[in-house]
């Protein structure tokens, strides 16, 4: 039996900081309702963040947190889950604190396959200090550092958990919010490091620069450029090109490797 969603809220902490249509606060709720239905308790959840807008979100939620270092969440994840292994820890990250700075704690992480839910609320820059690329800013997009459209190639999150040995990687969107919960449940269902990747839809420092100054356009290209992975492998066995301007969704790996952190019976 679950209890009330709401009852995982920080209401003395309202409002929040994000700007009006940021896709955060749609992954909290996906990953509240998540832990609602999982039926834990309060007292044995701990979220923890590093630096970004998305970074704020533990500090929304009534558990205890951890709001730690830029690119350092993983790393104080991992001494929380090794110390008291009975807690169920949460990570929200950003694309930047997660595969920027802290890069190398989300590869270990993942080859550890410590037992803790990962999701990064990936909106392809650096929200918080004003729109800076990150290594998720898509070839050709516009970012302070990127004044002529971003050049560099992108990590593809997803499968990065997938080929570092993560048990669980999957890719959905803010707009796909009953897909993104219920992939939320299924890693948190798994043992071992579970990955899950929401885009977002950063308005302010993405969106006004790329020629999707509304939040529904944001959305919309969502919607209409993700496709679901199972349909993308089909086309390339059938040699059916697959636009280059879609990206994948759906779930990346699900397996049972031997995991660290795991209580044991
Ligand atoms: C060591 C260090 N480097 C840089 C910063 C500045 N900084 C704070 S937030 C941020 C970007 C965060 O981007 P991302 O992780 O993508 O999160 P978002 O704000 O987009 O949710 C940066 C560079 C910092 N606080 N500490
Ligand atoms: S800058 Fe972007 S990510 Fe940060 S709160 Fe505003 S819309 Fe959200």
């Amino acid at each position: 039996m679950t209890g009330d969603v709401s009852d995982w809220y920080r209401h003395d902490r309202m409002p929040h900081i994000f700007c009006t249509g940021c896709g955060n606060g749609t992954v909290i709720n996906c990953t509240l309702n998540a832990v609602n239905e999982m039926g834990w308790d309060i007292d044995n959840t701990i979220f923890v963040s590093g630096i970004g807008c998305s970074s704020r979100s533990p500090g929304y939620i009534v558990t205890d947190s951890l709001h730690t270092t830029h690119g350092r969440a993983l790393a104080f994840a991992t001494g929380v889950k090794m110390a008291k292994p009975e807690f169920n820890v949460v990570v929200f990250t950003g694309d930047g604190d997660l595969s920027a700075i802290g890069g190398n704690h989300f590869i270990h992480a993942c080859r550890r396959n410590i037992n803790m839910t990962v999701v990064c609320m990936n909106n392809m820059i650096y929200g918080m200090t004003g729109g800076q690329g990150s290594p998720c800013t898509p070839v050709g997009a516009i970012s302070t550092t990127t004044p002529y459209g971003a050049r560099e190639p992108v990590f593809d999150l997803a499968e990065l958990a997938v080929a570092a040995g993560a048990n669980y990687s999957a890719r959905w969107t803010s707009y796909h919010v009953k897909e993104l919960t219920k992939a939320i449940k299924t890693g948190m269902e798994t043992t071992g490091l579970s990955f899950i990747e929401a885009m977002t839809q950063c308005p302010t420092s993405f969106g006004r620069r790329n020629k999707q100054r509304k939040v529904t356009d944001m959305i919309d290209h969502m919607r209409t450029h993700s496709i679901l992975l199972s349909k993308k492998r089909r086309m390339e066995e059938s040699g059916e090109k697959v636009p280059d301007d879609l990206f994948t969704v759906g779930e990346f790996v699900r397996r049972y490797r031997p995991a660290l952190g795991v209580v044991e019976e």
